[in-house]
């Protein structure tokens, strides 16, 4: 076999996390968390972010789809579809109910014992995430989220206490889901799954904050690099990066420049995970803007030594952004500049569809990271119908992912990539984080759920669910 080719053990599996899928927010001692206080919302309404938990209100997340009852159940049909993998996080708040204690919550600990022991007996290897939109509620009401240092030991002392206890369970970690995501400092709902930032209505100091904070979280998580390395020194422990390709509009040279800016505005993150140093277009930045306060030659050395061994990314669209003339210095945060393409086609909820885009994603981070990359959420979130013989057509699913497992192989084969693996997102149908809906779906497997909470949590396989059995099957080759 050619070294431009998916190898045999290449890991196919599907995507998830804890607190779109578990329920169970108050079981065994459990936490509060960020998500625990957020309410449904729909497409083009945001979530409402509560102050703790209010009575008559619906959050999506306190049941969400009762994973943490029914996982055996749900890892059976994912080991039926040939699954080599399975990415998942664990709740920190059911570590540390809190997240600054000192001891751990050992009923926490036991049910991600379980849960990867029932992995493993069918050969599947957890992948997991530290941190999926994920901080324990106490961490804001009481330190104000990642905008204090303090959450650094609070992140680290959680992490070596998984990394020993799951030792010889698991190999494949990431520590912040999407940690650019936070580029839009404007969006409420972003700030808080990432940083667990709630800035109420004073917004004004909403752009340092979350450079302060991101800068924290990096630090954290290259502390927590090294000391996984330690601990086991067989770990791969990636960054995650929501790589979404900013293009420009027209050839005109202001928006080639403008998306530029863009990129670079967005893909610092990745630069510090993987190359262990801010870049220096970001320390111009900081050094023109007083937007990243608190940096310590200590943390410096730090992010330099716990680079990560490989990019975990989510692809789902591009983006396409245009120069305006007021904005002549290229700034960039997020949707101000973001253009309709009319090159691509668009979901029901008006995410573009691009699968070349993928392919240039992929090329994009392996020329600038030189790093293997692990493609770890990717799909179509779709209405879905049960028809009345209890089956459910998704050819629109299957011809999104055929698509985009093209693009993969394309950027394997052709453009000699290194990728270890591609966990589609949601391979059971789960809440969307955006819009806390049910309806939002992007599993092969259905789940009996409403956007109001309804629903017998009966799982269904949808047609998907066969095709990509034998995408597994084939290692990637059947895809017709
Ligand atoms: P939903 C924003 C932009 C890109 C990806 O998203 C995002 C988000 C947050 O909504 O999230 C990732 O459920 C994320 C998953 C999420 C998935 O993409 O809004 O890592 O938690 O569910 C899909 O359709």
């Amino acid at each position: 076999m050619s070294k431009y080719s998916l190898p045999k053990n290449f890991l196919w599996g599907g995507a998830v996390a804890a607190n779109q899928l578990e329920g169970a927010y108050k079981e065994e001692n459990k936490g509060l968390s960020v998500a625990d206080i957020m309410t449904a919302g729909a497409n083009g309404k945001n979530r409402e972010i509560t102050d703790g938990v209010v009575d008559g209100k619906y959050y999506p997340s306190h049941e969400a789809i009762d994973f943490y009852h029914r996982y055996k159940e749900d890892i059976k049909l994912f080991a039926e579809m040939g699954f080599k993998c399975f990415r998942t996080s664990i709740a920190w708040s059911r570590i540390f109910p809190k997240g600054d204690e000192d001891q751990p919550n050992e009923a926490g600990l036991k049910f991600y014992d379980d849960l990867f022991d029932e992995c493993r007996k069918y050969g599947i290897e957890p992948v997991i995430t530290l941190s999926h939109f994920e901080i324990p509620y106490h961490l804001i009401t009481k330190y104000g989220g990642w905008r204090n240092r303090k959450l650094i030991d609070f992140f680290t002392h959680y992490a070596e206490i998984v990394f020993k206890r799951y030792r010889d369970k698991v190999t494949y970690w990431m520590t912040f889901n999407e940690i650019d995501n936070q580029t839009d400092y404007t969006n409420q709902f972003l700030m808080a799954t990432n940083s667990g930032l709630i800035l109420k209505d004073n917004q004004a100091d909403a752009e340092a904050l979350m450079y302060q904070a991101a800068h924290y979280e990096l630090v954290a998580s290259a502390l927590a690099v090294h000391l996984g390395h330690r601990i086991n020194p067989n770990f791969k422990i990636g960054c995650m990066i929501n790589m979404t390709p900013i293009y420009p509009a027209s050839s005109k040279p202001v928006d080639i420049f403008q998306a530029e800016k863009a990129m670079q505005r967005r893909y610092w993150f990745a630069d510090v995970h993987a190359l262990g140093k801010y870049p220096r277009n970001m320390e111009a930045f900081f050094a023109k803007n007083e937007l990243r306060r608190d940096i310590t030659a200590e943390d410096r050395l730090i992010l330099s030594e716990g680079t990560v061994d490989y990019i975990g990314l989510s692809y789902y669209n591009s983006m396409t952004v245009a120069y305006k003339k007021e904005n002549p210095d290229f700034h960039f945060v997020g949707p101000e500049l973001v253009v309709d393409n009319p090159n691509v086609e668009k979901s029901s909820w008006g995410w573009p569809i691009d699968p070349l885009g993928f392919r240039y994603s992929l090329n994009w981070l392996a020329d600038h990271y030189h790093k293997p990359l692990m493609v770890v959420e990717n799909g179509l979130g779709a209405y879905d119908k049960v028809e009345n013989n209890g089956e459910i057509h998704d050819p629109y699913r299957i011809d999104y992912l055929k698509a985009h497992i093209r693009a993969m192989i394309d950027a394997v084969e052709e453009d000699g990539v290194e990728v270890l693996g591609y966990t589609p997102w949601g391979c059971i149908d789960l809440v969307s984080a955006g819009t806390g809906q049910m309806s939002k779906r992007y599993g092969f497997i259905y789940v009996d759920k409403d956007d109001q909470g309804h629903g017998s949590l009966k799982r269904i396989k949808k047609d998907s669910f066969f095709w990509y059995q034998k995408v597994i099957q084939s290692n990637g080759t059947a895809l017709d």
